[in-house]
């Protein structure tokens, strides 16, 4: 946490994009490569950090330095191109400036045993940006939410339909005018917010952390 608000005031906001603050990021933060896919600068590799995780529930904590932001958050085994990646979750549609946490995440209890590599996407205005973490998943749900697991004052999130990045459209400029501050839910059509409540009830909750204080 602290580490993460200095790194956020050291950085000019033109080039600090987002941080991955747990699970434990491949290596140290490279700013530069941050746009260089899969993993911003990093090889695939299970060498550093191994952070167990469990299939029924985890935690994904982010710093965005980015006032609208989306997210999509993938699993692999692979180590080798195409990586056979798997959604976590459809494209999250996010807005708000600093920690933005996702507390439940699940995949599929057949990775259990197996050693991979979580790999998050924010979709902003200077492109596709990546950090990965490397895991091992083993068995059971929720058990404690680390502490690095919050959100900031005014963080929203909402679960989009899409599944992957449309790089052709811009994704921040329709929900950024004053006109949509009553509603979270703007960038999403009423059907992809039903989706939200089936897929994950809690994401839609407005949760005004009392975190950041400084
Ligand atoms: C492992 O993670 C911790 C906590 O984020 C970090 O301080 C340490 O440098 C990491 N070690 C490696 C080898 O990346
Ligand atoms: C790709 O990943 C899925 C799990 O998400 C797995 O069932 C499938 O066997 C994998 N395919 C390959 C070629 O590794
Ligand atoms: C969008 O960008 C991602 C990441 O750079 C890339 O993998 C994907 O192929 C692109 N999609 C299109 C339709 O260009
Ligand atoms: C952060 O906000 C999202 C979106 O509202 C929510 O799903 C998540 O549970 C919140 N995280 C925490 C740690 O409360
Ligand atoms: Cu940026």
């Amino acid at each position: 946490m602290y580490k993460s608000l200095a790194l956020l005031a050291v950085l000019p906001s033109t080039f600090a994009h987002f941080i991955l603050n747990y699970p434990p990021a491949l290596g140290p933060f490279k700013d530069d490569d941050e746009g260089t896919g899969p993993c911003g600068g990093y090889d695939i590799s299970f060498s550093g950090n191994v952070t167990d995780t469990t299939v029924g529930g985890f935690s994904v904590a982010l710093t965005s330095t980015h006032p609208q932001a989306n997210w999509l958050y993938r699993v692999t085994t692979s180590t080798q191109e195409p990586y056979n990646w798997t959604n976590i979750l459809p494209v999250v549609s996010e807005s708000g400036l600093g920690a933005f946490c996702l507390p439940e995440l699940t995949v599929s209890p057949s990775f259990v045993g197996q050693q991979a590599i979580i790999q998050v996407t924010q979709g902003a205005v200077d492109g596709n940006l990546y950090q990965c973490a490397a895991v091992k998943f083993v068995e059971g749900s929720t058990s404690s939410v680390p502490s690095a697991c919050t959100n900031a004052t005014g963080v929203t999130a909402t679960l989009t339909t899409q599944t992957s990045f449309d790089n052709s459209t811009s994704t921040s400029a329709s929900s950024s005018g004053s006109a949509s501050t009553t509603s979270s839910g703007t960038t999403a059509s009423s059907s992809a917010a039903g989706a939200v409540q089936k897929v994950a009830g809690g994401l839609l909750a407005v949760l005004p952390a009392a975190l950041l204080l400084l």
